[in-house]
């Protein structure tokens, strides 16, 4: 089994609903057990300011599914979910990114991992250091946490407290 990390992300209708559906989905990917899940952030836009806030998470997930069929299974829950993708960079009711897999380098023109931008946004590396704080970045080769303190162009994330009842 690999041991993956998927970021999530919403900010259109019901946000955290669509994180809650998308992690259930990920639960019932064929050979994929959801390990970990961080607390849910709302976070502030980023690439494309005039936008609603996010809500972003990660899920730490153990998986026989190779790369290539494992974003395949994350392409068909987006779908699912309805995604809306005509704005690049706009609004979408639920992203999925595989963001590490074991330390597996991939580099095809469909997938790329580590996600290449994952040291560079405070939405990621927030939700991923609160679950793998020593994961070590296979091309960066540094823990998760050293990059968040390194992370200077941070924009702003705020823990969602969970409900009381
Ligand atoms: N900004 C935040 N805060 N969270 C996201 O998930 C997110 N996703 C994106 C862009 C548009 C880069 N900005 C984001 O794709």
């Amino acid at each position: 089994m690999a041991q993956a990390y998927i970021g999530l992300g919403s900010n259109v209708g019901n946000r955290e609903d669509f994180i809650q559906q998308a992690i259930k989905a990920l639960a019932q990917l064929e050979h994929t057990q959801v390990m970990q899940v961080s607390s849910l952030y709302e976070t502030e836009p980023l690439e494309y300011p005039d936008q609603h806030w996010f809500i972003n998470a990660v899920v730490q997930i153990e998986t026989s599914l190779p790369p290539d069929k494992l974003l395949t299974g994350l392409q068909a829950i987006e779908e699912h979910l309805q995604v809306e993708r005509s704005i690049r960079w706009g609004p979408r009711t639920i992203d999925l990114d595989i963001l590490l897999y074991d330390d597996e380098i991939v580099c095809s023109s469909r997938l790329q991992i580590p996600h290449l931008r994952l040291h560079l946004r405070t939405f990621v590396l927030v939700p991923l250091a609160e679950i793998a704080p020593a994961y070590s970045h296979p091309i960066l080769n540094k823990p998760i946490a050293d990059l968040l303190t390194a992370h200077t162009r941070r924009t702003e994330v705020k823990k969602l407290q969970p409900s009381p009842c």
